[in-house]
């Protein structure tokens, strides 16, 4: 309608008179209306929506699941009532506030705009605060009411597509998803160095995920006989076991989201670095983690273990957010991974091949992993859709509470409830 509306316009005026209607807007309009103009003319005269980046690597469906998950005020709270993540924001951004002090800021994602009240309270000049979903709104509400429009201009609209004023000289942002990669949300974090300053900076700067082979028995056996309902040969008169190895495949694809005793894991943790400083959108399309595991005890290797850390480096002090085993829970849990079968293998021996991470467009990645006792040659593999976890705490409410934001299929962040045994 407004492009509709607007090329009818122009349909009427020559260049010249739309450079002077652009100017007139701008004397007339405050800044977020002109912004918003500005923004409408731009998508009207390039198509910038319809291939921008974004749009590109995401189908149209993810895309509207996506931005409605995140439109809801129960997921931003579920998000910012996560303590360790939400606090250490908070210190990362407030202890080192010489690199905030007087500065310009993005905030990618910004959501309820939480991060972007922590960069004001830091001492930000001004802050870009951009959100593609209808949060948006609510994040404009909250900045009137905390009577900080002066300083922070909230940006409907995908980082992709959106148009800055100026650079910045600090980028922030929340974009990691369950086992960091899920969202392909690193990507619109890379993407929007565009507008940073040489030398700005990015909060956060890097991120390690760790993997570490794991033994559960009890795990592997409980996703292969989720699968043995279809082993039923009288289901209501109807033989269901034809289906039986295709359930097993996509039970034992699935990863699985909760947490575990570190006395599972099996050897020391292989790391690999994303460094958002250095890397660009297109590192994240295929990722190959290689791996050497030295088996620090024998028994059965039943699959891989994953999670991240990430490092805000401030001029001041480096703050790290971890969502190690080893340390507090927070809404990410860890991730485990299953191979098709278990492998055995003894204290001393090495395990190695690799993890290959396969960007799809679902705003998720294709899992590929093989591996391999060297000793014995015994091999054992899988192939996982992160886009489709199996959540084995779900709490009851969980379930209720996803009736809440309705249709919602997939889930970004699980919902964090801390259980206490
Ligand atoms: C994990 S939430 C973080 C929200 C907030 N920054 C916080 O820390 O509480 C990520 C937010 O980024 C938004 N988002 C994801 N991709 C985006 C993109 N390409 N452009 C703009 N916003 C995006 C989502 O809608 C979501 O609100
Ligand atoms: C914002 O400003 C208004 C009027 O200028 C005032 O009534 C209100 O108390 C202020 N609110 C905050 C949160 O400072
Ligand atoms: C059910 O189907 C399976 C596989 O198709 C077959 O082997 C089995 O004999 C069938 N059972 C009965 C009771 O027909
Ligand atoms: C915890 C800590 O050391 N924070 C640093 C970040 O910034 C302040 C001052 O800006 C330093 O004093 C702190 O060392």
């Amino acid at each position: 309608m407004e492009c509709v509306l607007f090329l009818s316009l122009v349909a009427y005026l020559n260049l010249l008179s739309l450079w002077f209607l652009l100017h007139l807007c701008y004397f007339y309009f405050s800044f977020p209306e002109y912004n918003t103009f500005s923004n409408t003319v731009k998508r009207c005269c390039s198509q910038k929506k319809e291939n921008s980046v974004f749009s590109q690597r995401t189908d149209e469906a993810s895309a509207a699941q996506y931005f409605q998950f995140y439109g809801c005020l129960s997921q931003q709270q579920n998000m910012m009532q996560d303590f360790v993540r939400t606090a250490t924001y908070y210190r990362a951004i407030v202890q080192n506030y010489t690199d905030f002090t007087d500065k310009v800021v993005l905030d990618v994602g910004c959501g309820s705009g939480i991060l972007s009240f922590f960069a004001v309270q830091a001492g930000a000049r001004r802050v870009y605060a951009v959100e593609a979903s209808s949060m948006a709104k609510y994040a404009e509400l909250l900045v009137r009411s905390n009577n900080l429009s002066d300083k922070i201009t909230v940006l409907a609209g995908k980082i992709e597509e959106i148009s800055l004023p100026e650079n910045v000289d600090v980028v922030i942002s929340e974009p990691m998803g369950y086992m960091l990669f899920n969202e392909r949300m690193l990507e619109s974090y890379l993407h929007s160095k565009k507008w940073l300053k040489t030398n700005g900076m990015m909060f956060p700067t890097y991120s390690d995920i760790h993997l570490a082979p794991f033994s559960d028995e009890q795990l592997y056996m409980e996703h292969y006989s989720r699968a043995n309902f279809w082993y039923q040969e009288w289901f209501y008169g109807v033989n269901l076991s034809s289906l039986r190895s295709a359930a097993v495949d996509e039970y034992l694809q699935q990863p699985i989201v909760d947490t575990f005793d570190v006395r599972i894991l099996m050897a020391q943790t292989v790391k690999y670095t994303i460094n958002f400083m250095e890397a660009t959108e297109e590192d994240l399309h295929r990722v190959e983690i290689p791996f050497v595991f030295q088996m620090m005890q024998s028994g059965l290797i039943h699959g891989l273990a994953f999670w991240f850390d990430v490092a805000f480096v401030g001029s001041l002090v480096t703050v790290w957010l971890s969502t190690a085993p080893t340390e507090p829970l927070t809404h990410w849990y860890q991730v485990r991974c299953l191979l098709q079968t278990p492998l055995f293998a003894k204290e001393g021996e090495t395990l190695s091949g690799k993890v290959l991470l396969v960007a799809n467009k679902r705003q998720s990645y294709d899992i590929q992993i093989v591996a391999m006792v060297d000793q014995t040659g015994f091999k054992s593999g899988n192939t996982i859709d992160l886009k489709n976890p199996f959540f084995s705490k779900a709490h009851p409410l969980w379930k209720i509470k996803s009736l809440v934001c309705y249709s919602l299929v997939y889930f970004y962040r699980y919902e964090f409830i801390i259980v206490l045994y």
